[in-house]
């Protein structure tokens, strides 16, 4: 067993800080890491949430820890960012917000940067996820925008996805065009103090008939206001209905078992990816100045590497 792993086992937080920063920095172990890692895993309810800038995003998970520490739950975070660190204001004023869970045990909050492309982030996420799920926790929450691929791939590895809506945004045509309204499995009206909800509710039952008229789990709509703590017990009791769907019908074993063919696709992608690069890099990018010189295109290069990858005999090029 990778040592991480059976320090993450004997729940020490510093291992399991260390272990996401292995995963995000593409460790050489990593595989190793994740290998022992996967077994110990304790089957926690994953939970994203996602939905526009400034929806209550943040609000609402803070006051979920809070609401699923008093019922004696411990809850990790993983809140996934793409906005640029310099763009500033809304990272730090959730980072305030949420600095009342900062010291408590039962809670674990990871940031996760933009590192890495063809789904990197969505891999480094999955892989978070699995860390904290072995040491423990008995609830994950995923904080994502909503706007790109990137954070859909996301989505797609939780049990439920919760989507915050707000009043009077337009936010519902930007959902549906998205793609979001097809992986919703529950709607939070958040900000429902303010003006529009009646017109929002009605926006997205037309929405759900569209979309999951034939499907056999219609997803609900709470309303919250997770500035004054309302609607939290609500939202949690759809979440857990949700997950009880999921168990009963068979979905959640489904879903589990394409989320895993599509990470064993996403691994096998990263490490040819990785094996290739490194090579060109030692053979110094060698068709670099035929591009330069124009007597070679980037197909032909590609084809090229690849050709030399299956036949891997004498490192020349082919
Ligand atoms: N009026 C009202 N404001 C809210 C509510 N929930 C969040 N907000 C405010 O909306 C802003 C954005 O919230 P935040 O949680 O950072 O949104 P995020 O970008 O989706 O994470 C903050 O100023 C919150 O105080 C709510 O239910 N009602
Ligand atoms: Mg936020």
């Amino acid at each position: 067993m990778h040592p991480l792993a059976q320090r993450i086992q004997q729940k020490d937080e510093r291992a399991l800080a260390k272990a996401i920063t292995l995963a995000e920095n593409n460790g050489e172990d990593k595989l190793e890491l994740l290998k022992s890692i996967y077994p110990l895993q304790k089957g926690a309810h994953w939970i994203g949430i996602t939905g526009s800038p400034g929806a209550g995003k943040s609000s609402l998970v803070n006051r979920l820890i809070s609401f699923l520490r008093k019922k004696e739950m411990t809850v990790a975070v993983v809140a996934v960012d793409p906005t640029s660190p310099f763009s500033g204001g809304s990272i730090l004023g959730d980072r305030v917000r949420m600095a009342d869970h900062f010291t408590d045990p039962g809670v674990f909050i990871r940031s996760m940067g933009t590192r890495g492309s063809l789904g990197g982030l969505s891999r480094s996420t999955k892989e978070t996820v699995r860390l904290m799920d072995a040491y423990g926790f008995d609830v994950i929450l995923i904080e994502t925008v909503g706007v790109g691929q990137s954070e859909l791939d996301i989505m797609k590895l939780a049990d439920s996805v919760a989507v915050v809506l707000n009043p009077g945004s337009g936010d519902v045509v930007q959902v549906f065009k998205a793609g979001i309204m097809e992986i919703a499995d529950l709607f939070a009206v958040n900000k429902a103090d303010m003006p529009g909800v009646p017109k929002l509710l009605a926006e997205i039952e037309a929405m759900l008939d569209l979309v999951k008229h034939d499907s056999p789990y219609r997803p609900p709509v709470v309303q919250t206001i997770s500035t004054e703590n309302i609607g939290l017990e609500e939202l949690w009791n759809a979440l857990c209905v949700h997950r009880d769907y999921l168990n009963k019908s068979g979905e959640g074993k489904e879903r589990k078992l394409s989320n895993l063919k599509r990470e064993v696709m996403e691994v096998v992608q990263h490490e040819i990816y990785q094996e290739v690069w490194k090579n060109e890099q030692k053979n110094g990018f060698s068709w670099l100045a035929d591009l330069e010189s124009g007597t070679t295109d980037p197909y032909t290069a590609a084809e090229h590497i690849l050709k030399g990858r299956l036949q891997p005999a004498d490192g020349k090029q082919k």
